[in-house]
């Protein structure tokens, strides 16, 4: 893998802070630190990261935050080298006992008058702060390394979702767990970092939940199985769904609303261009299944950005006024579930591009 510019991150950070008049960001989200220092985390699904607060002060280099826990790996790791290392230790050497007297300690040297914060932050009585989302909004764009890094993704769980199609076609009998398990398993042995979130195998009338937990119904011949999952690799991941039917057929009930479904996100698809709003890219897909009185099912949006997180900016809601820009990557994934009877859900992963999108998942969605 290349190595991301995180200089080029930390300009652009610094000229919101001189635009707005802020001394100073502090940054405690997992993945806005990762995207400003390092995409190694800690274990876990989805990962956390190995520096507590990332701070990146108007004039001056950014400052990192570690607990005594992480300070080997994360000097090892990171972009950043200015670190501060709190812990409540005696035996060890840190500059502070605890982040927030870290943090006070910082804000009192600097002598900064007014911060910014990604999260709620009530650290700093007396000085003017206020909460943005203007890193939120910076990762929204990908560089080529991060489509890079998001491809190797896909290319997994595009192997994972060809593998699961043949289990679930023959795969009568096998148990919802069953199934995750041996999912799971196939994509572990591929390299990856993590699971983006807890595999997702719903089958039958389970597959009306469209996050459904995993059970141990067994599957039956004809009934839907959504299949939904993904990967992280070097710290970005991927998200796809499938609906496969256990033994390689179906019902007329079933293929109709399969196909509307289908034919509702190649809508959403064809929508998608820089300059598009996130509304109109759910609309797209919404209309044509309205038409087919299945827009009553569809209970979730159309679909939303991913990256180090397995759900960013921008949305494709009904709501969103999230405007499309070029090399945005976006989910695109209409559903329809019929309580009680079962459910469908076709995902892909998409790539803004200037003029219209391009499908950066590979998997089939031909029914049979
Ligand atoms: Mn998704």
């Amino acid at each position: 893998m290349g190595s991301i510019d995180y200089r080029r991150r930390w300009r652009a950070v610094k000229r919101f802070l001189s635009n707005n008049n802020y001394d100073a960001y502090l940054v405690s989200r997992p993945a806005n630190i990762r995207w400003l220092s390092d995409s190694n985390s800690s274990p876990g699904s989805p990962p956390s990261a190995s520096l507590a607060y990332v701070i990146i002060p108007k004039k001056g280099k950014p400052i990192g935050l570690s607990s005594t826990l992480e300070q080997e790996r994360v000097r090892k790791f990171n972009a950043i080298s200015n670190l501060k290392i709190f812990g409540p230790y005696e035996d060890l050497s840190r500059d502070a006992i605890s982040s927030d007297i870290a943090l006070k300690n910082l804000a009192k040297e600097n002598a900064w008058s007014s911060i910014c914060f990604d999260t709620l932050s009530t650290k700093f009585r007396g000085i003017k702060s206020k909460q943005v989302a203007e890193i939120e909004k910076l990762r929204m764009v990908k560089d080529q390394e991060e489509l890079k890094r998001i491809k190797s993704s896909i290319s997994v769980s595009d192997k994972a979702q060809r593998f699961t199609r043949h289990l679930i076609e023959c795969g009568e009998g096998l148990t919802e767990k069953e199934v995750a398990s041996e999912i799971d398993y196939f994509m572990r042995r591929k390299n990856i970092q993590e699971n983006s979130f807890g595999t997702i195998v719903a089958s039958g009338y389970n597959s009306a939940f469209p996050h459904h937990n995993n059970s141990n119904k067994r599957l039956k011949n004809g009934e839907p199985v959504i299949c939904d999952f993904g990967v992280f690799m070097n710290g970005y991941c991927s998200d796809i769904t499938r609906t496969y039917f256990v033994g390689g057929e179906t019902t007329d009930y079933w293929k109709k609303r399969y196909n509307a479904v289908l034919e509702a996100q190649q809508r959403s698809f064809n929508r998608v261009s820089n300059g598009q709003s996130g509304h109109d890219v759910d609309s797209a897909g919404r209309d044509y299944l309205r038409k087919l009185d299945f827009a009553k099912y569809f209970v979730h949006g159309t679909g939303h950005g991913f990256g180090l997180e397995i759900h960013e900016s921008p949305s494709m809601t009904f709501k969103s006024k999230d405007i499309l820009r070029k090399n945005m990557t976006i989910t695109i994934e209409p559903g329809i579930y019929i309580p009680k009877k079962g459910g469908i859900r076709i995902e892909d992963d998409i790539l803004v591009t200037k003029d219209h999108a391009i499908t950066l998942t590979k998997a089939a969605r031909n029914l049979f």
